[in-house]
């Protein structure tokens, strides 16, 4: 099965999904396979690899050959430009930042990347990727014009650009550590008009609690990243936010 389908099942039958964010930049390739593997056994569905600094070529390539040796679980590459692209991953969240200032992270970046995914096969996941206030390191790289965190109009604008442009995933992001997630009224105003296209959520989701809050307002898959960095007890910390977030 291919890694979107997949991921659309478990949406569809299970409840909300859970990602798990490993930036290769942030640990040794051993420890990020550490981190992958306590997760799989807390209950993620899938690792997402990839980080705005630092993130590609070698440590990229070593970090993903080791969490998959550690796990079966289907790895998906978040590249933060051209250079986050590997051959080892199973699936690529392809992505443009619609609200991006700068043309090199709407366009040129995923055209540079794309002769390499062809080639080697890698299975792309179109996603329209927007970036909210406080927006952290991502936007300040990517030079986005951040989304207000009091204006879900504007979000709601972005998330039906990116449908009609064939997008099937639109991805609300607060920025890695974020003092607070995206809002539950963006999240639900999002949701609301995107329809069967799937809403991930990521940034700052630290609890079950917030993790609930989400997906109850619509979100379809909640990604969390620097919380499990944190934690000394990561197949604990994924338990909780899997538990809260699926169906019962
Ligand atoms: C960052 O949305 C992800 O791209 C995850 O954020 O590190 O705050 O969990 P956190």
């Amino acid at each position: 099965m291919q890694v979107e389908e997949y991921l659309n099942r478990i949406a569809e039958s299970e409840g909300t999904v859970h990602l798990t964010l490993i930036d290769p930049a942030s640990q040794s390739p051993d420890e990020a396979a550490q981190i992958a593997y306590a997760a799989s056994l807390g209950g993620t569905d899938a690792i997402m690899v990839g980080g705005s600094t630092g993130a590609g070529g070698a440590i990229l390539e070593e970090t993903l050959l080791k969490i998959k040796e550690k796990t079966d679980k289907p790895t998906i590459l978040f590249p933060g430009n051209a250079a986050g692209v590997s051959r080892h991953a199973d699936a690529i969240f392809f992505m443009s930042l619609l609200n991006s200032r700068d043309i090199n992270f709407v366009t040129t970046n995923q055209a540079m990347g794309a002769p390499f995914v062809y080639k080697e096969g890698i299975e792309p996941i179109s996603m329209a990727y927007l970036i909210v206030e406080p927006g952290g390191t991502v936007g300040w790289v990517g030079d986005a014009r951040l989304i207000p965190k009091n204006k879900p109009e504007l979000a709601v604008a972005y998330a039906l650009a990116g449908k009609y442009l064939g997008m099937h995933y639109t991805y609300l992001e607060a920025g890695s550590g974020a003092n607070a997630p995206v809002t539950p009224e963006m999240i639900g105003a999002v949701k609301h008009v995107i329809g069967n296209n799937m809403l991930v959520v990521g940034g700052g989701i630290r609890d079950g609690e917030a993790a609930k809050t989400c997906a109850l307002a619509g979100a379809d898959m909640i990604v969390t990243g620097t919380v499990l960095e944190d934690s000394s007890e990561v197949t604990e910390k994924i338990k909780e936010l899997v538990y809260a977030i699926k169906k019962r």
